[in-house]
């Protein structure tokens, strides 16, 4: 067991911050001392086998990325990221445990989506993951295989409301799935959009001959996500199962879930990088020499990204402040341009659904702290404590303390971080091009420690494909 020493910086948490030195045993953070204390001994940097100096530097508990999608097949295609290189690109950035999507689509028993997820993560994660589990298929199979989910260490599990004929749920089957939610303490993940709907407004755009990608956002009307926000709130309330409201863009939603939690509801919301920075008329709307009116394709996901003149973004912004939002992932669910989202040239329909951002969630949310729209400790809080209570990861995950997993980011806000693919920049996804290239960060991830290992640092990468282990998570701990 080696012991490890993180000397001279201000350690950062959801509550506060403070100048303080963490000492790392093994895997394990053992104590967080008062600079120049004495308790352990003299001197002891001497004492120990490495000392990282995080002096002028924040010292922050690891990011969790609690909505990925590596190597998911979708849209015709599969997310390029393997766990392997989507692990290693969220270790670079600062993100030291993902929760990936296993799947179970119908017709298929949930319990073979589940080992097939294990199969492809298992020896191949360069940082811990767990899984949440999909539920593509609400019958009385997959229903009886979702009791015995919190045995595995699996507490969440997400439905559809969008894509019919792919993961589509029904009101009837969202209904049952959270009458087993409600018994067994699972949290219901909502993908909140109507489905249905959708597709007969996208339908109508193409056969109008609006076929680009810009489409594909005016199709995912913002009342099609309030709507479906609703509607599941509705159905939470009625079955008593608390909720998590994935990948939340509209403001208009943001409102739905901020009116069900002043009623005491647990309802809860995620938005992603996307929804804060980018928007419908600047990115779907995008035009280049090498792709036309087809640049826009490198952002379509859904929920789409809306208009700015409609002031979603700052909506996000404001609800993450106010804690109607209480947390950020990514939903990294990367395609290369060339051959994948090229399906859907001519047909904004057939664009594979996703945008790649694992490795820059961190920096991104601290560039919110630089421009005033977030304070130290609330990054810290919506991008590795707020994750690990709402996923049951909290004690192991999430803090700086005694007894902690020494999962441990020193990021230097004196530093400077330029994304993009070229010299220079950093992007280590496996994406052919960068959804935030020319992002400018004043700050830089300089440390990344998983469990006592030093991942990243001096601008190396020091990790492997196998250090990360599977996590067993709790219930949630943050019910109210
Ligand atoms: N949205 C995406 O953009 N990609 C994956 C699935 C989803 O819901
Ligand atoms: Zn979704
Ligand atoms: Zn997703």
């Amino acid at each position: 067991m080696s012991t490890l020493l993180i000397t001279g910086g201000t350690v950062v948490s959801s509550t506060g911050r403070t100048e303080a030195d963490v000492l790392v045993d093994g895997e394990t953070i053992v104590a967080v001392l008062a600079p120049g204390s004495t308790l352990l001994g003299s001197d002891l940097a001497a004492s120990v086998d490495r000392v990282v100096d995080a002096t002028g530097k924040y010292v922050i508990p690891g990011g969790i990325d609690a909505h990925t999608h590596m190597e998911l097949p979708f849209g015709g295609t599969h997310a390029i990221d393997t766990f392997e290189s989507g692990t290693t690109a969220a270790a670079w950035g600062g993100t030291t445990s993902i929760i990936d999507f296993a799947v179970q689509r119908y017709g298929e028993r949930v319990e073979d989506g589940l080992s097939a997820w294990h199969d492809k993560a298992r020896g191949n994660c360069a940082i811990d993951y767990g899984f949440h589990q999909i539920i593509g298929g609400v019958d009385e199979q997959s229903l009886k295989a979702m009791t015995t989910l919190v045995d595995e260490g699996i507490t969440s599990y997400k439905l559809f409301m969008a894509y019919p004929g792919v993961f589509y749920s029904d009101d009837a089957q969202i209904l049952k799935a959270m009458q087993v939610a409600a018994e067994s303490g699972l949290m219901t993940m909502m993908h909140a959009e109507n489905g249905p709907a959708i597709d007969v407004l996208a339908e109508q755009l193409y056969n109008a001959g609006k076929t680009t990608p810009y489409f594909h956002g005016v199709a995912r009307a913002w009342q099609m996500e309030e709507e479906a926000t609703h509607r599941a709130i509705m159905l939470a309330d009625l079955t008593n199962a608390p909720l998590y409201v994935v990948h939340v863009s509209a403001q208009q939603a943001v409102a739905q879930l901020a009116a069900a939690r002043d009623r005491g509801q647990n309802v809860f919301g995620e938005t992603c990088p996307q929804y804060l920075y980018l928007s419908l008329e600047e990115q779907l709307g995008a035009v280049s020499e090498q792709w036309g009116e087809f640049e826009g394709a490198k952002w379509v996901c859904s929920t789409p990204l809306r208009s700015r003149a409609e002031g979603h973004q700052d909506a996000m912004w404001q609800g993450l402040r106010t804690n109607d939002l209480q947390m950020v992932s990514t939903d990294h669910c990367p395609f290369c341009m060339k051959d994948q989202k090229e399906l859907g040239k001519g047909d904004f329909r057939a664009i594979p659904n996703g945008i790649g951002s694992i490795e820059h969630r961190m920096d991104l949310l601290y560039q919110g702290v630089v421009t005033g729209q977030l304070t130290l400790e609330r990054w810290v809080e919506i991008t590795s404590t707020t994750p690990a209570r709402m996923f049951g990861l909290y004690g192991k995950k999430g803090v700086i303390a005694p007894g902690a997993d020494a999962d441990i980011v020193v990021y230097d806000p004196n530093g400077h971080t330029s994304i993009g693919i070229g010299e220079g920049k950093t992007h280590h996804m496996a994406m052919d091009h960068s959804a935030w290239e020319g992002y400018e960060i004043d700050g830089h991830v300089d440390v990344v420690i998983s469990r006592g290992s030093v991942l990243v640092s001096d601008g190396e990468f020091h990790g492997r494909a196998g250090h990360g282990q599977y996590l067993k998570r709790g219930l949630t701990q943050y019910l109210h």
